[in-house]
């Protein structure tokens, strides 16, 4: 489900402008799922009341798609959760850059990526951006990558509310994260993700890669910033046109969780990693 809303016309654009330089159509909510015919209708109406309701607004479009999967179904086990404690935005802009270097994401990168995520708001879909170098390199700016073709099996969903629910976080919104970032983190060339809801009133992002797993990292961007994305760092030689299909094209199902450790400072998940 994708649930967007058409930009106004700017002050002065006349149609000639609007041709060349459209404005984008501002996103409002998306969902995703993987499951069976019988669970389609209820799925559905679900989606539709989240779009209707969404903090960024009244969508005036929402685009529900539904397709028969064809290709057979990769399965994954999600990464493991683990929130850092931090209590400003400046630490957390500081933990970030921490756990992406710890990632092998080089500083230029990190620079790059956080310029994207404080210039632009509400990105479509994902920045792909070269680990070393820092060059973006998705071929439309404006779409961005959507990573897409993923899902929980019934009996991973379950264990992971369990979890979550010791730790206080079992909200759809870290479910829904965490599936995602634990497809786009088992693709082979991707190095590490970040991510800032483009929701204002959430304010906790996270960092993820296979190494590190899922950080949730509160005080990511202060209250009523309406600016968030996600930017995908890849191998400086990855093949890009191949980590775009996986991550769009490729279904992939979590079939099992990982342990859940919690609430941790940033040198225990930093220790962890090097472990
Ligand atoms: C989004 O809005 O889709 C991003 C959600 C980030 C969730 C972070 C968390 O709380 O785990």
């Amino acid at each position: 489900m994708r649930a967007s809303k058409r930009a106004a016309k700017r002050r002065g654009q006349t149609i000639a402008t609007l041709k060349t330089k459209p404005i984008p159509d501002t996103h409002i909510s998306g969902a995703e799922g993987i499951c069976q015919r019988k669970e389609i209708q209820p799925i559905v109406q679900e989606y539709i009341d989240r779009a209707v309701a969404h903090p960024r607004g009244k969508p005036d479009s929402i685009v529900i798609t539904i397709e028969e999967l064809k290709k057979p179904l990769r399965s994954i086990s999600a990464l493991p959760v683990m929130t850092v404690k931090c209590g400003s935005s400046s630490r957390a802009e500081a933990i970030t850059g921490i756990l992406l270097r710890s990632s092998g994401v080089s500083m230029k990168a990190i620079t790059s990526a956080l310029s994207i995520l404080q210039n632009r708001e509400s990105m479509r879909g994902a920045s792909l951006v070269l680990a070393s170098s820092g060059q973006r390199v998705e071929p439309d700016m404006l779409r961005g990558v959507r990573a897409s073709r993923f899902g929980i099996a019934g009996s991973a969903e379950k264990a992971l509310t369990a979890e979550l629910n010791m730790l206080g976080i079992n909200t759809q919104t870290v479910r829904e994260a965490l599936v995602l970032a634990s497809k786009v983190a088992s693709c082979r060339d991707v190095m590490a993700e970040v991510c800032i809801s483009d929701d204002p009133d959430y304010t906790t992002g996270y960092v993820a890669s296979e190494g590190l797993g899922y950080i949730r990292i509160p005080h990511i961007k202060k209250k009523r910033d309406r600016r968030g994305g996600r930017i995908f760092f890849i191998r400086e030689a990855a093949d890009i046109p191949g980590v775009i299909a996986y991550l769009e094209k490729t279904p992939v199902i979590i079939q099992s969780i990982k342990p859940c450790p919690g609430e941790k400072n940033l040198d225990e998940i930093i220790d962890c990693h090097h472990q």
